[in-house]
C-alpha cells in the first residue's frame, strides 16, 4: 500500500465529508454569501484544522471568488487543498544529526500518545536504513513501560538500555548516553513517561533529564520530537504549546493516523507554530511510520487525486 493509500484511508471518513460539504456548497449558482463562508469555514473546523486556519483560507477562498478566479466547487476544493498543502509544508526538514557521535532524539507527549510505539518504529525504519539504534528507557514511571520498550527492542533487534521501574529517569539517560557514546552508536532514542503539563512534577523532570543528558553529550538531544496523537483533535495544539515551554520541542511525529481521527490536527498546530513534522504512524506495526509529505496529507485530507 502506498502511503497515499495509506493516509486516504486512514483520513476517509473526513475526507469524504469535506469534499461532499464544499462541493455541495457551490453547486447552486447562487453567489458567495456570508452563509457560505460561514459552511465552508464550519467544514473546515470540522476536519480539526483549528478556527484560525479555517478562518484564514475560508477569507482567502471568499476573496478569491469574488475576483473571479475560483469558480466552481471543485476549483474552491483544490484552492483549499493548495492552502493545506501550504501550511502542513511550513518548517518541514530532514532530521538534525550529530556532526560526530550519536544523534539523540528524545521522545516526549501525554500518556497514551504512541511515543514508545513510534519510537520502536522509528528503531525499525533507522536500522533498516542501515544505522545502528540503541533505546534508552527513560519512562521510569509506568510498571509495564521499561518491558514493553524491551519488547521492541527485541521485535526490531536493537539494543535497550534500561534501569528499574520507580528509578530516576535522568540516571537511565546518562547511562544511555554513555553506552550509546561507548558503543559508537548513530542513534540514540529517548523514551519518557507519559505526562499531562498539570503534573508539575513529571513536567519538571524534563529539565533535569536534558541536564544530565548534556553532561554526557553536550550537543544533545538533537531533536526533541513531541508525539500527539492525530485522533484527538486540537488538544495538541495546547500539548506543542506546554511541551516546547518545557523541553524546547524541534518537531513532531502524528500517530493514529490510520483510525478514525479527523487528521487535521497538523494544520492547526503549525498555523500557530510552523514545527517540522517527521513522521506519521499509520498503524501498530514495525513498519507502519512513514515520513510527513504535505503534498499526499493534503490530497488526502481533502479526497482529491
Ligand atoms: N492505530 C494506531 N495505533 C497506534 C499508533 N501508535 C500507537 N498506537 C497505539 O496506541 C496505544 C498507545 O501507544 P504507546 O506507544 O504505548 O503510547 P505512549 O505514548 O508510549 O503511552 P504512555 O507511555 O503510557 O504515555 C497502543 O495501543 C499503541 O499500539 C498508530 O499510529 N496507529
Ligand atoms: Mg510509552
Amino acid at each position: 500500500m502506498s502511503l497515499f493509500d495509506a493516509f486516504r484511508r486512514g483520513l476517509q471518513r473526513t475526507a469524504t465529508v469535506l469534499h461532499r460539504s464544499i462541493e455541495t456548497l457551490f453547486t447552486s449558482t447562487k453567489a458567495w454569501d456570508e452563509d457560505s463562508y460561514k459552511k465552508l469555514e464550519g467544514a473546515l473546523v470540522s476536519a480539526d484544522i483549528g478556527f484560525p486556519a479555517a478562518k484564514r483560507i475560508a477569507g482567502q477562498l471568499q476573496e478569491r471568488y469574488n475576483l473571479g478566479k475560483i469558480k466552481t466547487g471543485a476549483d474552491i476544493l483544490k484552492s483549499a487543498a493548495a492552502e493545506v498543502a501550504e501550511i502542513a509544508a511550513r518548517g518541514n526538514r530532514p532530521l538534525n544529526t550529530a556532526k560526530d557521535g550519536p544523534t539523540v532524539i528524545l521522545v516526549v507527549g501525554v500518556n497514551g500518545a504512541g511515543k514508545t510505539t513510534t519510537i520502536g518504529k522509528m528503531a525499525a525504519r533507522l536500522k533498516k536504513d542501515g544505522f545502528s539504534v540503541m533505546l534508552g528507557a527513560c519512562d521510569t514511571f509506568r510498571a509495564a513501560a521499561i518491558d514493553q520498550l524491551k519488547l521492541w527492542g527485541q521485535r526490531v533487534d536493537v539494543p535497550v538500555i534500561a534501569s528499574t521501574h520507580g528509578s530516576d529517569a535522568a540516571a537511565t539517560a546518562f547511562d544511555a548516553c554513555t553506552a550509546a557514546k561507548a558503543r559508537n552508536i548513530d542513534f540514540l532514542i529517548i523514551d519518557t513517561a507519559g505526562r499531562q503539563h498539570t503534573r508539575a512534577d513529571l513536567m519538571e523532570e524534563l529539565p533535569k533529564l536534558l541536564r544530565v543528558l548534556r553532561k554526557v553529550i553536550p550537543e544533545g538531544p538533537h531533536e526533541t520530537l513531541l508525539v500527539v496523537d492525530g485522533s484527538t483533535g486540537t488538544n495538541a495544539l495546547h500539548q506543542a504549546r506546554e511541551f516546547g515551554a518545557a523541553v524546547g520541542v524541534t518537531g513532531l511525529c502524528v500517530t493514529k493516523l490510520d483510525g478514525a481521527g479527523k487528521g487535521g490536527v497538523v494544520v492547526a498546530i503549525k498555523e500557530e507554530n510552523p514545527l517540522p513534522v517527521f513522521f506519521v504512524g499509520l498503524g501498530e506495526q514495525p513498519g507502519d511510520l512513514e515520513p510527513f509529505d504535505a503534498e499526499t496529507y493534503s490530497k488526502a485530507l481533502f479526497d482529491l487525486d
